[in-house]
């Protein structure tokens, strides 16, 4: 069983990707990235009481195959396809994007939620929720209307979209069942809350690049955890 529920957050550029996918592993809301970065975070996530172990991507620029991203894509477990509620072609840009995951993973069980974000901007709306849902069950995905810049429900997403990875793989993201009880309850109630966490002293919530070696930090993680 693979350790790490890895979760890849697409959409086309300027949908907000990088400001939920920060929010959440951060908590943290910056106006502006630079668009061209993609990147990498582990984190844990409290599901039901069990931390579980999560890689998230947030990639950038849909054109280019980042070796990071297609090694990611081919065993990446779960999708947030995010749109921006305020301009209407993001949405129907997932459709390529989709059709990509699908060509990649030859799995039309993928799980997936599609995410309209800038929900704090309803007065631009441009996307009804309708319009959104409806894409979603096509896509036969779950969905969600998030706000990266109030925080809301930007946890629910990543909660929503883990939970569907476990409905189908009950174990993925836990070392094993025998082993779950190393999770000490302390010290994982602190890495759990990604909100509360200062990013700069937990180690859980760095930024896979800024190892040096990941198969090394893989096994420290172990030992952190
Ligand atoms: N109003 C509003 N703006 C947002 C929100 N999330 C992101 N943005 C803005 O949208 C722009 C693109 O965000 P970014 O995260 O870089 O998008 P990405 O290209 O998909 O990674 C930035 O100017 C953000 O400040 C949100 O929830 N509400
Ligand atoms: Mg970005």
């Amino acid at each position: 069983m693979r350790m790490t529920i890895k979760i890849i957050v697409m959409g086309v550029g300027g949908v907000g990707k990088s400001a939920i996918t920060n929010r959440f592993v951060a908590g943290r809301w910056i106006d502006k990235y630079d668009p061209t970065v993609e990147e990498s975070y582990q984190t844990t996530i409290d599901i039901d009481g069990k931390a579980l172990q999560v890689e998230i991507l947030d990639t950038a620029g849909q054109d280019a195959y980042t070796p990071l991203r297609e090694t990611f894509m081919h065993t990446g477990d779960g999708f947030l396809l995010v749109y921006s509620i305020t301009d209407d072609q993001t949405l129907e840009d997932l459709r390529g994007i989709r059709e990509q995951i699908l060509r990649v993973h030859r799995d039309h069980k993928v799980p997936m939620v599609v995410v309209g974000n800038k929900l704090d901007a309803a007065s631009e709306r441009a996307i009804s929720v309708q319009e959104g849902e409806a894409l979603a069950e096509e896509f036969h995905a779950s969905f969600l209307e998030v706000s990266a810049r109030t925080k809301y429900r930007v946890k629910e997403a990543f909660d929503m979209i883990v939970r569907k990875v476990l409905a189908k793989s009950p174990k993925a993201g836990s070392n094993d069942s025998s082993t779950g009880s190393v999770f000490g309850a302390g010290k994982i109630d602190n890495s759990m809350d990604p909100e509360k966490v200062d990013s700069k002293t937990n180690s859980n919530n760095k930024k896979k690049s800024d190892r040096k070696n990941s198969n090394d930090s893989k096994k420290s993680k172990c030992y952190i955890l």
